[in-house]
């Protein structure tokens, strides 16, 4: 690494001890771009390193709510809007208990430059709160919304800031956030939230949109290393938004889906019924050790499906948490001959496990390329909002497919212009995403 970035790593350990998830991903992205970096070079000259690793604002509030029984609860809520050279700031809410102010540091670097491989103008952001749906009631979950959005409101609009969801945060949320947006500033700017419900703005395809992005880029990546894709068994874990509809795809396009998981425990069925999973997890958002009795087949056991020998997988798709895979873990899949891991997660491999991945040649797809399909289809519904469209399903997708093969085209090209390793899509999906921010911050002058 560079002098000049060895210094600003420095810096940021030294003033962010505690945030680990975030000190995680700036390592991450600059032990891989360190080439545009050199002590002396254009950017280390315009101190872009430091510029970029401090969000430009984060908003942080409380939220206080009334639950069932008449008590006020108390939870905290942020959103951090790291960087808008080239866009409005784009990222979701998450809502979940590990929700800090680090977690959305580290959401809100990787969706910089996420963004900016879409090909499509919006700048980077993240939001949430610590508080947990789970086992809420829709009464509690509303006004919960309702008071998280009676301070986000100021900060946000069309074309300033437009969140959307993240874990714990789907079309429900949305719709309640959006609903409160409304009432608060009499306007309706469908733009400013995405992943709104069909009939209040929502475009098809938003819903599906991460995991059919994830399934278009790694068999666009697979077919491109003349692998036969047809019956490679395949995991997803996860069972969430971004989890189930990666399942459809890949089922639809071959795949064998033989497990998926959630946060207490996995199932594994070679004839895995994907309409039941959706059932008990997007409609009674239950739990998936119920699928063995409800299907009468495939077993169920608790814990990590990534801890498991005996899967004998090619594709990897994790689509849960960050975190997710560790190195011991990413030894088990290297075992099992696994082909490839593509992200549908942010940041589920550490950096331990996306080094055993290289060593051992499994090709690596780093969600900020792989799972960007969700955040740009983002983007077309607020295109389809702007307009007062409603573009049909299948012309949504199609633009999908093209917007995840010009992330392809980008990794390509940056593959070739730095003689990088053919499989290290890692560098050049971070290369790629960099060059676009560092150049859009010196264009615009900006400090
Ligand atoms: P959801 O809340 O819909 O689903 C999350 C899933 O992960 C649930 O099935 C949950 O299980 C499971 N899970 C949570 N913690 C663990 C754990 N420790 N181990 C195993 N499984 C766990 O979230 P999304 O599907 O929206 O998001 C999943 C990932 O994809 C996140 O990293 C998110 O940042 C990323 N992402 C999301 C996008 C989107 O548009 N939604 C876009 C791009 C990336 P349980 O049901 O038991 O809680
Ligand atoms: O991590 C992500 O890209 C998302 N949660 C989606 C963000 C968005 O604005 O659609």
């Amino acid at each position: 690494m560079s002098a000049y970035l060895d210094h600003v790593l420095d810096g940021l350990h030294h003033r962010y001890p505690h945030q680990k998830e975030f000190i995680q991903a700036v390592d991450e992205v600059f032990a891989s771009t360190s080439i545009l970096f050199e002590d002396g070079g254009l950017y280390a000259s315009y101190n872009i390193a430091e510029r970029l690793i401090e969000p430009d604002r984060i908003i942080s509030f409380k939220v206080p709510w009334m639950d069932d029984h008449g008590h006020i609860q108390v939870n905290r809520g942020f959103r951090v809007e790291f960087n808008n050279a080239i866009g409005p700031y784009k990222g979701g809410l998450r809502f979940h208990p590990s929700v800090n102010e680090g977690v959305l540091k580290f959401l809100g670097f990787e969706q910089i430059f996420k963004n900016a491989l879409t090909t499509l103008p919006i700048g980077g952001a993240k939001g949430g709160s610590d508080f947990d749906p789970k086992g809420k009631s829709d009464a509690e979950v509303f006004r919960f919304c309702q008071a998280f959005m009676s301070e986000l409101f100021k900060y946000i609009g069309p074309y300033q800031d437009v969140p959307a969801g993240d874990m714990g945060v789907g079309a429900r949320e949305i719709g309640y956030l959006y609903g409160t947006y409304k009432k608060l500033t009499s306007r309706s700017e469908m733009g400013v939230l995405t992943g709104k419900p069909l009939d209040m703005g929502g475009s098809l395809v938003r819903t599906e949109a991460t995991g059919y992005g994830l399934v278009y880029f790694t068999d666009t990546v697979l077919k491109h290393f003349g692998i036969t894709t047809h019956g490679l068994r395949t995991v997803v874990s996860g069972a969430g938004n971004v989890a189930i509809y990666a399942a459809k795809k890949a089922k639809e396009l071959g795949y064998h889906v033989i497990a998926m998981s959630d946060s207490k425990g996995y199932i594994v069925d070679e004839d895995l019924d994907l309409e039941l999973v959706k059932t008990i997890k997007e409609k009674e958002r239950g739990s998936l050790k119920d699928y063995i009795q409800r299907a009468g087949h495939g077993s169920y056991k608790e814990g990590s499906v990534y801890d498991d020998p005996t899967l004998d997988v090619k594709v990897v798709l994790p689509c849960a948490k960050e975190n997710e895979i560790d190195a011991k873990r990413a030894l088990n899949l290297v075992k099992q001959d696994v082909l490839v891991v593509g992200e549908g997660a942010n940041m589920p491999s550490n950096n331990e496990a996306i080094e055993i991945y290289k060593q051992n040649h499994i090709i690596y797809l780093p969600g900020k390329a792989a799972n960007a399909g969700g955040v740009a289809t983002s983007v077309l519904e607020m295109n389809q909002n702007a307009t007062f469209r409603h573009d049909a399903f299948d012309v949504v997708d199609h633009q999908l497919q093209n917007i995840m093969h010009a992330i392809y085209d980008q990794c390509q090209m940056m593959i070739d212009q730095y003689h990088l390793d053919p499989y290290d899509y890692q560098s050049a999906a971070n290369l790629a995403g960099m060059k676009k921010v560092c150049d859009a911050m010196i264009a615009q002058g900006q400090y």
